[in-house]
């Protein structure tokens, strides 16, 4: 589906997520992809947070929130009734940040990923506990301050390297994205959906508060991680990562560090 022709219909529409929140247009972007025939599994993380103000939801689709430590095992168990009961058009879509995914749910996603039923797994990656206050996770890159590692005691390890443990599961397929690329992330979304298996995408999605910088910043510095080399937008094909997308320029990490408050202790070491 080209940029052009995605629907005008919103399928998530009123979410109470941050202004310029990258990890909620993940969310419209994935529904703009899949349409109405999906279920969402979101664990305790922002986008649970920002889509629950009982009676009402910005979801058009049903939507699960799962214990936080459980999305795989609800996706996977939840592919299952809906085989038994001949809904094969149904895509099952679990939604987790990087807290939930590459930390807290690895076990819950590694044993899905095993299983083999279908579905997508997408973890959303703001590189933070950011809905309880900005913690660090195994997804904080290397020179990232926040609560508990805060000031000049900056993240020390670079991030963890989550899609060679997802590889390391063989599955039919795997891809890193950005949501400032809706293109190659819509295109993604749909490549997964078609596969009668288990599926993993890991969006990259920039958070105001949490990175600091402003608001209408956020789709310029989801590309600014691409060009300065420090995300990169690939697939997984036959066992190997390869690019979907070679940025036309490339920049130099210092201005993606520069444009973060996050960035700003690990900035002042480095002189
Ligand atoms: C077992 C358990 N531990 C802790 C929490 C508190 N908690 C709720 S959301 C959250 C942070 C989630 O972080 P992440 O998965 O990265 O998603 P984000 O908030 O960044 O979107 C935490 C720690 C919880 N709900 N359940
Ligand atoms: S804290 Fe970040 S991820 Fe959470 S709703 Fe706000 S912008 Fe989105």
């Amino acid at each position: 589906m080209r940029l052009t022709e995605i629907p005008q219909e919103e399928l998530y529409q009123g979410s109470l997520g941050c202004s310029g929140c990258g990890s909620t247009l993940a969310v419209r972007l994935t529904l703009k992809a899949l349409g109405r025939r999906a279920i969402f599994v979101v664990p305790a993380a922002c986008i649970s947070t920002v889509s629950c103000y009982f009676p009402q939801t910005p979801f058009r689709v049903p939507m699960l929130v799962m214990a936080f430590a459980a999305t795989g095992a609800a996706i996977s168990g939840m592919s299952a009734a809906l085989k038994r009961q001949g809904k094969s058009d149904i895509t099952v879509v679990g939604f987790a940040g990087d807290g939930g995914t590459v930390d807290i749910g690895l076990q819950s996603l590694s044993c899905a990923l095993e299983g083999g039923r279908k579905f997508i797994y997408i973890c959303y990656d703001n590189e933070a506990y950011m809905n309880t206050g900005v913690q660090r996770s195994g997804a904080t890159p290397y020179g990232a301050t926040t609560a508990t590692t805060p000031g000049r005691h900056f993240e020390d390890k670079p991030k963890k390297d989550m899609m060679r443990i997802v590889a390391a599961h063989d599955i039919p397929y795997a891809a890193t994205a950005c949501v400032s690329y809706p293109q190659d992330y819509i295109d993604k979304v749909q490549r997964a959906a078609a596969i009668d298996g288990p599926t993993y995408i890991h969006v990259l999605c920039p958070c105001p508060p949490g990175w600091g910088y402003p608001t209408e910043r956020t789709i310029e510095i989801g590309r600014m991680a691409v060009e300065c080399g420090l995300w990169s937008l690939t697939e997984l094909r036959d066992g190997r990562f390869v690019p979907t997308h070679t940025p036309r320029r490339r920049r130099d990490p210092s201005q993606y560090y520069a444009a973060q408050a996050r960035f700003r202790e690990f900035r002042s070491g480095q002189g």
